[in-house]
C-alpha cells in the first residue's frame, strides 16, 4: 500500500501523500448555508410537473438531464441538460434526474456537492476546487421549489416500473422496468404540452430574440473585420454575445457569405466575405434559462443592395409578409407556408425562371421548391426545433393556437452551378426568419425591432457604421 493517492487525478497530476491529504481538510472557513427564495419560474414549472402526474396518473414518470459528452480524451462539451427536464425541473446539474412518484410527489435526484469532509473538493476533476461550488440539495431544493435527493439515492428504486423519457441517461433507462410504447407516450405528451407556451416562456423568449437583436447589430457593426478576416469572424461576434447576455448559441451560428448562402446550414465559416456580396446570417442566442431565438437577415455587406440583389430580397420579403398575415389562431400550421410559396412561385415566373406559377405550385409537382427548398416554419422554445415528439395532428397537420412560438422563414436560392437560373442569379441565397408569438387576435413578431425590409435594412447598416 502506498501513502498517496492517484484516486480522480489525470496522468499529468502530481501525486498526493496522506499528510497532504490530512492538511487540506483543515482549515477552512464556516460555508454561508443560506437559502435562496424561491425562483419566479418555479411556479410555472409546479403546474407543468402536477399536468404531468395527472395525466399519468398512479405511475413512476422519470426525466434525465443527460450527461456530460466527451470532446475529447478527459475534456467534455459545455454541459446543457435536456429540454423536457429543463422544463419540469430546471436544474443545471448534469447526471439529475426527476422523478415523479406513483402519488404525484416529485422528486430531484441530483449529485450532493462535495464539501470539505471528503478529499473529493480538491482530488475529483468534479470537485469544488476543479469545477468552482455546486449548490447544497437544500438550496437547489429553495431555489426551485421541489424536493431533493442525493443521486445514489435513485438505485433504491432499482426494479420499479416507470415510464422513463429516454435518449438521455442510459443508465437510468436500465434501472427501471420499461416498457418502449408507454415511454414513447411520455415524449409525446411533453412534445405536446411545450406547445403552447405560458407567461413566463414567452418572457424567456422575447429575452433571447432581444439579445439576439444586440448581436445582430455587433456583427453588423463588424462586417469590415470579417471581411479582412472570414465568415468566422462573424461566427465569433456573435458567440461572444451569446455567452455574455445568455448560456451561449441556440444552434450553430450559419454566417454564408457569397454563394455560400445556398447552403441551408453552413456552419463551416471559413470563406471569404466580399464587398457587394451579400452575407445570410441564421443566429440565435439560448437565453439564461434555455429558451432560444432563431433569426435570420440577408445583408448587403457593404450596406447597399445591388439592384439584382435588392429584386430577389425584396421578393422573399413579400412572400414573408404573406405569411405573416396568416399567422392567427385557427389557421392551419401549413398556411404561413403555402402563402408564401405562392408569392415566391409568382416571382419565379416574373423573372422568367418557371413559366407558370399556377402550374408548379400544384401539390404533385412544386418544381419551385428547387429553389425554395424548405418549409417556412418550425416550433422554436426550449430548442430551435421545438415539441419535436408532437405527433403530426397537433404539429404539422395542426392549427395555430395563442401562446404557439413559431418561426417565419422563406428563402429562396440559387445554386452557383444551376443551369436553370440567369447567370447573374447564380450564388445568389436570401432568407429572412423572425419569431412570432400567436396571439388570441393575430400575431406578435417577437423579432420585429431588427429591421427587414430592403430599405430598413440599408438604413439600420447605414447607422451602425
Ligand atoms: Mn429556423
Amino acid at each position: 500500500m502506498t501513502d498517496e493517492t492517484t484516486d480522480g487525478t489525470a496522468s499529468h497530476d502530481p501525486k498526493r501523500p496522506a499528510k497532504l491529504l490530512e492538511f487540506m481538510s483543515t482549515g477552512w472557513a464556516e460555508k454561508d448555508r443560506t437559502l435562496s427564495a424561491e425562483g419566479d419560474a418555479a411556479p410555472h414549472r409546479r403546474t407543468r410537473r402536477q399536468r404531468l402526474a395527472a395525466r399519468f396518473a398512479g405511475e413512476v414518470l422519470v426525466v434525465p438531464s443527460g450527461g456530460l459528452k466527451v470532446r475529447a480524451n478527459d475534456t467534455d462539451f459545455r454541459f446543457r441538460p435536456g429540454s423536457d427536464f429543463t422544463w419540469l425541473a430546471g436544474s443545471p446539474e448534469p447526471d439529475a434526474v426527476l422523478v415523479i412518484e406513483a402519488d404525484g410527489e416529485a422528486l430531484l435526484y441530483q449529485a450532493p456537492s462535495w464539501d470539505r469532509t471528503t478529499p473529493a473538493f480538491f482530488t475529483d476533476r468534479q470537485g469544488e476546487l476543479w469545477v468552482g461550488p455546486r449548490p447544497s440539495l437544500d438550496a437547489v431544493a429553495a431555489e426551485l421549489g421541489i424536493t431533493t435527493r442525493p443521486l445514489e439515492e435513485l438505485e433504491k428504486l432499482q426494479g420499479t416500473k416507470a415510464r422513463v423519457l429516454r435518449g438521455y441517461d442510459a443508465k437510468v433507462e436500465a434501472l427501471f422496468e420499461v416498457d418502449e410504447d408507454s415511454d414513447k407516450e411520455l415524449a409525446t405528451w411533453l412534445g405536446e404540452a411545450r406547445l403552447i407556451k405560458d407567461a413566463w416562456e414567452i418572457e424567456q423568449l422575447q429575452k433571447a430574440v432581444d439579445a439576439t437583436i444586440k448581436g445582430f447589430e455587433d456583427v453588423a457593426r463588424a462586417l469590415p473585420q470579417a471581411q479582412a478576416t472570414s465568415e468566422r469572424w462573424a461566427e465569433g461576434v456573435f458567440g461572444l454575445r451569446a455567452r455574455v447576455e445568455g448560456n451561449d448559441v441556440g444552434y450553430g451560428s450559419i454566417c454564408a457569405a457569397g454563394a455560400h448562402a445556398c447552403t441551408l446550414h453552413w456552419t463551416d465559416n471559413d470563406g471569404q466575405v466580399r464587398d457587394g456580396e451579400l452575407i445570410l446570417l441564421d443566429m440565435g442566442v439560448e437565453g439564461h434559462e434555455l429558451y432560444t431565438a432563431d433569426i435570420t437577415r440577408t445583408l448587403p455587406v457593404n450596406g447597399t443592395w445591388t439592384p439584382r440583389q435588392r429584386q430577389v430580397y425584396d421578393l422573399v420579403y413579400r412572400s414573408q409578409e404573406a405569411a405573416l398575415a396568416e399567422c392567427k389562431p385557427g389557421a392551419a400550421f401549413t398556411d404561413p407556408h403555402k402563402a408564401a410559396m405562392k408569392v415566391l412561385a409568382e416571382g419565379l415566373e416574373e423573372m422568367g425562371i418557371v413559366e407558370s406559377a399556377q402550374e408548379v405550385l400544384a401539390d404533385d409537382d412544386k418544381r419551385y421548391s428547387r429553389w425554395t427548398l424548405h418549409g417556412v416554419s418550425h416550433l422554436l422554445g426550449l430548442d430551435v426545433h421545438d415539441c419535436a415528439h408532437a405527433r403530426d395532428e397537433s404539429y404539422r397537420d395542426g392549427t395555430l393556437q395563442p401562446g404557439v412560438v413559431l418561426t417565419v422563414e422563406p428563402g429562396l436560392y440559387f445554386q452557383p452551378d444551376d443551369l436553370l437560373v440567369p447567370e447573374d442569379l447564380r450564388g445568389i441565397g436570401v432568407r429572412i426568419e423572425d419569431d412570432v408569438l400567436i396571439t388570441e387576435d393575430g400575431h406578435v413578431n417577437l423579432s420585429g425591432a431588427l429591421p427587414r425590409d430592403p430599405d430598413g435594412v440599408e438604413a439600420w447598416m447605414a447607422g451602425l457604421r
